[in-house]
């Protein structure tokens, strides 16, 4: 088995590191730090290590869930070992040398708990000069105002990953709207489409990070 499906393995039985004894009987073997460490050693780019370990990993996931393979605790575990995963590349993702370009509010929208893919659009945009506001998941709109109320000046960003909680992107950017008319506000998330941004007034949408800084970009050239 190569690193990058060990890693992927371990996201998807949600074994983050060796200490710990998920599956059963694991304990002292090597988890997702363990595995994430050894691929950069052997000089393997943190991109791919985010894109074909831990995003392949949870993937896998994502389609036993829908598939009632594995259920909700199968999940958190994943996720947490997801983010243990995270908090060893985001330094590699930090660049000292680039300027700052602003601030970014970022949070997933009212009801929606997911913050996996907030937290990693975040990690890449930090990394890129953003001042990272992260207001969390479940986020009502008046959290969003506040931020915005002391942050002049700043971007946000609208994460959601439901269905049904997207409906509360547009009562999100009309409370913003009512603050601050000049806001630009960035839309994303696995549901979230481009016609769906348009829709609802966003300023922009982006289907991964790499995406939604291209698109801050665009949107705010003064701020590269
Ligand atoms: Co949930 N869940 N979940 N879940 N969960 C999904 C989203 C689902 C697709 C699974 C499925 O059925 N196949 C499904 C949604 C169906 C739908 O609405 N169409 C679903 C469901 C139904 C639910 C519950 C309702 C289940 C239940 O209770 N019966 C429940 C809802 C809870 C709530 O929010 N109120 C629920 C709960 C959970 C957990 C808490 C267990 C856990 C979240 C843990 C956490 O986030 N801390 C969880 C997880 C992990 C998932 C899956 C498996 C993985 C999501 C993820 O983190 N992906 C997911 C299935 C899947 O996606 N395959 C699923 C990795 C992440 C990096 O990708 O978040 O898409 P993603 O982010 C991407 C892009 O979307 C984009 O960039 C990221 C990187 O590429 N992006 C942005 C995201 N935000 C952006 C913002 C931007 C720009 C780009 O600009 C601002």
């Amino acid at each position: 088995m190569s690193v990058l499906e060990h890693i992927a393995a371990c996201v998807e039985t949600g074994k983050a590191d060796a200490q710990m004894d998920i599956p059963p009987g694991s304990a002292g073997q090597p988890g997702v730090v363990e595995h994430i460490r050894q691929a950069l050693d052997d000089g393997v780019m943190p991109q791919v290590i985010l894109q074909d370990g831990l995003l392949a990993g949870m993937g896998r996931v994502g389609r036993r869930f829908a598939a009632n393979e594995v259920f909700i605790p199968d999940v958190l575990i994943a996720a947490r070992a997801m983010q243990a995963g995270f908090a060893v590349l985001k330094p590699c993702f930090a660049d000292q040398t680039v300027p700052s370009r602003g601030v970014f509010v970022i949070g997933t929208v009212r009801g929606d708990l997911h913050d996996i893919g907030k937290n990693l659009v975040s990690i890449i945009l930090e990394g890129a000069g953003w001042r990272i506001v992260d207001l969390g998941a479940d986020c009502p709109p008046e959290r969003f105002v506040e931020a915005v109320r002391q942050n002049p000046g700043c971007a946000v960003g609208l994460s959601a990953l439901l269905t049904t909680t997207m409906m509360n992107m547009p009562v999100t950017i009309e409370a913003i709207r009512a603050v601050s008319p000049e806001t630009r506000v960035l839309v994303g998330g696995a549901p979230v489409t481009a016609a769906f941004a348009d829709q609802i007034g966003a300023d922009g949408y982006a289907d991964d990070p790499t995406a939604a800084l291209a698109v801050l970009d665009a949107l705010l050239p003064s701020a590269q």
